[in-house]
C-alpha cells in the first residue's frame, strides 16, 4: 500500500511552490491516482501501445518518468527485440526512487533511468515516447522546441503519447470541468482544504495548454495522425503517430 497524500492536509501559513521532492516521492503513487483521473487507464494503455509500436533495435523515451509506471508498463508489454527505455526526470528524489522501483523487476528490455531536463536530452531512433503528465511544467514557449526534437527523433510510423490537463477556451465549460475535477478529488478524500492549497501550490508551476494548442504545435512539428483517444473532466491523453 503506498502512503497516504497528507501533504496539504494541514494548514500552511505560507505555501511554497510545488517541487517533486523527498515529500511527494514518499506518496507519490497515492497522490497521482487519487488526483489524476483515468492515471491507471492511461497507464495501462501506455503498455499496450508499445506492444503494437515499439519496434526491433529501437528506442523508448519515458519524459518526466517520475517513479517509473509508464516505463514498467511499457518493459512488461515490449514484444520486440534488442529494444532500451531511456526514462528521464530532473527531480533527484525521484530519479533515486524510480531506479529501485525499476531495478526491483527482471526484463528483456534494459530500462536506464537519467536524471536530466527533458529539454536537455537528445532523442534518437526513438519508436515511441510517452510524455505523461509533464508537458504542463516545461515553461509554455519551450514547449514547441520540445515536441519538434520529438518528432523529429521518431522514425516514420513511430508514436507519441502525451498526456495533460487542459484548459478549455470557453470560461463557463472550463469552470465546470475544474468543478468535475474538484468533485473527483473529494469522492477520493481530499478536503476542501487540501485542494485549496493544492491549488494555490501550483499556480506558478503547472501551465496547462487548450487541447486545440496542444493539435496545433503537434500538426506544425510534422505528426501526421492524431487522435485524442481518452479525457475525464480537464484531462486527456492523446496519440500522435509520424
Ligand atoms: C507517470 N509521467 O507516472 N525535465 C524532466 N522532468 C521534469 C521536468 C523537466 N523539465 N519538469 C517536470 N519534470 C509520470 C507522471 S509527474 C505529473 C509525471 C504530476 C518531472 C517531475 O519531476 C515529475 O516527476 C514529472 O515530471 C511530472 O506517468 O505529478 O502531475
Amino acid at each position: 500500500m503506498p502512503d497516504t497524500d497528507l501533504i496539504f492536509s494541514k494548514k500552511h501559513d505560507q505555501l511554497k511552490d510545488f517541487t517533486f521532492d523527498r515529500q511527494v516521492v514518499e506518496v507519490f503513487p497515492d497522490m497521482i491516482s487519487r488526483s489524476v483521473p483515468g492515471y491507471n487507464t492511461i497507464i495501462d494503455t501506455i503498455g499496450r501501445l508499445s506492444q503494437r509500436y515499439v519496434t526491433d533495435n529501437s528506442s523508448v523515451y519515458d519524459l518526466g518518468c517520475s517513479l517509473g509506471a509508464a516505463t514498467s508498463a511499457m518493459r512488461k508489454a515490449i514484444l520486440a527485440d534488442n529494444c532500451k527505455i531511456i526514462g528521464i526526470d530532473n527531480s533527484p528524489a525521484m530519479v533515486e526512487r524510480c531506479k529501485i522501483h525499476v531495478n526491483a523487476f527482471k526484463g528483456k528490455t534494459p530500462v536506464e533511468i537519467i536524471e536530466a531536463n527533458i529539454l536537455d536530452v537528445e532523442i534518437t531512433n526513438a519508436s515511441m515516447v510517452v510524455i505523461n503528465f509533464t508537458m504542463q511544467f516545461i515553461e509554455p514557449e519551450l514547449r514547441a522546441q520540445l515536441i519538434n526534437k520529438i518528432a523529429q527523433g521518431l522514425q516514420p510510423g513511430g508514436l507519441l503519447l502525451l498526456s495533460e490537463k487542459i484548459t478549455h477556451p470557453d470560461q463557463v465549460c472550463d469552470q465546470l470541468l475544474i468543478d468535475l475535477h474538484h468533485d473527483f478529488k473529494r469522492a477520493n478524500g481530499y478536503s476542501d482544504l487540501e485542494i485549496a492549497q493544492k491549488r494555490t501550490a501550483l499556480e506558478n508551476v503547472m501551465k496547462p495548454d487548450s487541447l486545440d494548442i496542444h493539435i496545433d504545435r503537434l500538426s506544425t512539428a510534422g505528426f501526421n495522425h492524431i487522435a485524442p483517444w481518452f479525457q475525464c473532466f480537464n484531462f486527456f491523453s492523446l496519440v500522435a503517430i509520424k
